[in-house]
């Protein structure tokens, strides 16, 4: 009977990712883990081949190129929804989510459907961004929860614990956002559905290593998002 299964969407992460999947699997050593790769250029998704090679609790998708976060995501989800895993659990390849989280992230969804490592609940902090990146962050976050209506401090975060009975409620299909904001939409999409949401602080830090591939045309997509959601 499958349990719970970490997805990981990646490009370009091969710094960060084997150092990670082992934290991960160490801590977590019952979970199954799934690598959504774009074909990274710097081989990230070679190196999954080979790790799921070695490893039955590593799998690995491989898409085409470049098709965003959400999309990843989502390919993720239906992935484990459609073998029948109860939780399905999402973060960063970057190591910015903390892996020692992990259990109590994946405990809270005892008491609710979804559950948010947030760093903007009371004992959650950033590490490591300057002033610019994380006011950016509490406006978007302030101005979504209140256009949204959306009971959480952190709806932009990606280190999540998602029960499946609550995503097999929804058409994931309808979630039309492909980058970032997939995270206000699914959420949002989560809550109308009647899900129960709750948070655990986490102290977020940045990427070890590699770049960021968030972007400007990220943040229009996430603003684009916010209105058409709001609007509807
Ligand atoms: N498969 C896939 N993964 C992506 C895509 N864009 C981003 N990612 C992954 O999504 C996660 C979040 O991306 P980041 O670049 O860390 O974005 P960020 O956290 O906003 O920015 P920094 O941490 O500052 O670099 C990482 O694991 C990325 O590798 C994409 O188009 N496809
Ligand atoms: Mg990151």
């Amino acid at each position: 009977m499958p349990g719970t299964l970490v997805i990981l969407a990646t490009y370009n992460e091969r710094e960060n990712l084997p150092g990670l999947v082992d934290e991960i699997l160490r801590i977590l050593p019952e979970a199954h883990l799934l690598v959504v790769d774009d074909n990274s250029p710097d081989g990230t998704g070679r190196w999954c081949d080979e790790r799921a090679a070695a490893d039955l609790r590593v799998n690995c998708i491989h898409r085409p190129g470049k098709q965003g976060l959400g999309t990843a995501t989502l390919a993720g989800m239906q992935w484990g929804l459609g073998r029948g895993y109860e939780l399905l659990v999402t973060m960063d390849a970057d190591w910015s989510h903390p892996p020692e989280n992990l259990p109590e992230l994946v405990r809270a969804t005892e008491a609710a459907d979804i559950a948010i490592g947030s760093r903007y609940c009371p004992g959650g902090k950033i590490e490591g961004w300057p002033l610019h990146r994380r006011l950016m962050s509490r406006v978007v976050n302030s101005l979504t929860s209140a256009a949204l209506r959306l009971p959480t401090r952190d709806a932009s975060g990606a280190f999540r614990t998602y029960r499946a009975a609550a995503l097999n409620k929804l058409d994931l299909r309808q979630v039309e956002a492909t980058g970032y904001s997939y995270l206000e939409e699914i959420l949002w999409r989560l809550h109308v559905s009647g899900a129960t949401v709750t948070e655990i602080p986490i102290t977020f830090r940045d990427r070890r290593a590699g770049h960021s591939k968030a972007c400007f045309r990220e943040a229009i997509g996430k603003l684009a998002t916010l209105y058409r959601l709001f609007r509807s």
